[in-house]
């Protein structure tokens, strides 16, 4: 798939200017390229003295061309087996600017690194054994990580914790293994293991699976985003409540009933959360509705379904009318916030009035703070409900993972119900081992280059 064997280079900064950049170099001439185009004594550029490099010990100087300062530099040097890669590495920490940089990591490509491709370094640490797959895409997720629980999901597996369920999984599967076939091979000498026995053992490692499985749900909640509808009758002020969550004039504002026809979709976080809010087209019966409108009103209803929680907004000017209460009675046992709007124009008590959940105003911006918190303290119960071990944030798998623990978890069903059924020990012996090659899948540890190759092109130049 890639050569292993060459230096590789990259600019591990993203494109553009900034305060610093930094390039990467790994391989086994990491060490003599930067010799080449680094001094620590500007007055030695003629006669390009070798800087004797140490592990781990940064080194201030100058990146030299043949007669030239390129750049005031910190070069950071790795000897193997201690990088990220295992490999004899460097690091050279440079001025951001995107012209000097790519001139140094010319240069290194002149002095006979090869240009890395995205994902190369992490590849190298994963074929070199420092890290496993799920390593590898705890790291690219950390990279793409849009909110602080992501973040919290992906450094959960960057510092091993799926890593070693996984393990557990396979040591408990393969000891069982190893007894059931060892009957099979000396049935005079090893005892046979008591069907019970297999049975107690399975049944606990397939709950620890799927509890695990199941986290992926928060993952991809948080990926996505939580959905939120805004949804009421025509004029109540939804586009206006969109725009103070969004706190941008993203929606179109009338005092015509009917403005917003098509929903208007935006991501947003809300206190470290990550939403999509949805303003859709207030919902009414009337009849002379356009025919845009009425389709805008079809797709509010339908956005319902997959809405993670509602907002049903009324005008407190009008009250809870009919319009609204269909509108409730569309919502089954969805998770829905009420919210009495145009708080601005109410000059009675209306706590008295209505019962909601909070009375704001759109127009003005009031109580859109308590409505954050309702809206996040909603929140926090789905994601948390979206983890199969119910905890705020933590493990949470990917959909690749997903997929094979499911099959893996098949496999180690087929030799529980086997083993209550009396089948020959080696078709259980053969669905334990299905089971271990789907964990070798997740771990990395027995896969195609295929897989790899799919794995790996996800992500960026320099990591
Ligand atoms: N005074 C006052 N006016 C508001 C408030 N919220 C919205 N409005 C006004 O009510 C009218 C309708 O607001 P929108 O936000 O367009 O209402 P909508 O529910 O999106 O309306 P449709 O898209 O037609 O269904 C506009 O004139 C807004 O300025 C509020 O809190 N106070
Ligand atoms: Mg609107």
């Amino acid at each position: 798939m890639y050569n292993l064997s060459d230096t590789i280079a990259a600019i591990c900064t993203p494109p553009g200017t900034g305060a610093i950049a930094a390039i990467r170099i790994s391989g086994p001439d990491s060490w003599k390229i930067v010799n080449k185009i680094f001094t620590k004594n500007t007055q030695c550029l003629a006669v390009g003295t070798k800087h004797c490099f140490i592990h781990m010990e940064a080194v201030h100087g100058y990146i030299i061309d043949t007669e030239n300062v390129i750049d005031e530099v910190i070069v950071l040097p790795y000897k193997s087996p201690h990088s990220f890669t295992t490999e004899d590495s460097v690091e050279i920490f440079c001025h951001g600017g995107s012209k000097v940089v790519s001139i140094i990591l010319e240069l290194c490509l002149k002095y006979g690194a090869r240009i890395a491709a995205g994902g190369e370094f992490t590849f190298r640490a994963f074929v070199n054994d420092r890290i496993d797959l799920t390593t590898a895409e705890a790291i690219n997720e950390i990279i793409n990580a849009d909110n602080l629980p992501s973040v919290y999901n992906a450094s959960t597996n960057l510092v091993g914790s799926l890593k070693e369920k996984i393990k557990i999984f396979r040591e408990k599967i393969f000891n069982l293994l190893t007894a059931i076939e060892s009957h099979l091979e000396f049935p005079l000498d090893v005892p046979q293991l008591e069907r019970n026995q297999i049975v107690n053992e399975l049944s606990s490692v397939w709950n620890e699976m799927d509890y695990l499985i199941n986290t992926s749900n928060q993952g991809q909640i948080l990926r996505t985003g939580i959905k939120i509808s805004i949804l009421g009758v025509p004029n109540v002020g939804k586009s206006s409540l969109l725009n103070q969550l969004l706190e941008s004039e993203r929606a179109i504002v009338t005092d015509e009933p009917g403005t917003t026809r098509d929903t208007i979709i935006e991501k947003t976080l809300i206190g470290d959360l990550p939403f999509l809010l949805v303003d859709t087209a207030g919902i009414r019966d009337d009849i002379k509705v356009s025919k845009a409108e009425k389709s805008g009103i079809e797709r509010s209803k339908n956005s319902i379904n997959d809405s993670d929680i509602v907002l049903v907004i009324f005008d407190l000017t009008k009250g809870l009318c009919e319009g609204t209460k269909k509108i409730l009675g569309l919502l089954d046992g969805k998770p829905r916030i009420v919210i009495g709007n145009k708080l601005d124009l109410c000059k009675e008590d209306i706590n008295k009035l209505y019962k909601c959940d909070v009375f704001i105003s759109a127009k003005y911006g009031n109580n859109i703070d308590s409505l954050r918190n309702l809206i996040t303290g909603e929140a926090q119960n789905i994601v948390k409900n979206t983890n199969g071990y119910h905890q705020p944030y933590g493990i949470s798998i990917n959909q690749r993972q997903r997929e094979l623990l499911l099959q893996s978890n098949q496999s180690i069903q087929n030799a529980m119900n086997g083993a209550l059924e009396n089948i020959p020990e080696d078709l259980i012996v053969g669905e334990l081992k299905d089971s271990l090659s789907k964990l070798d899948e997740v771990s990395g540890r027995k896969i195609n280059d295929e897989i790899i190759a799919g794995i790996f092109a996800k992500f960026c130049i320099g990591k």
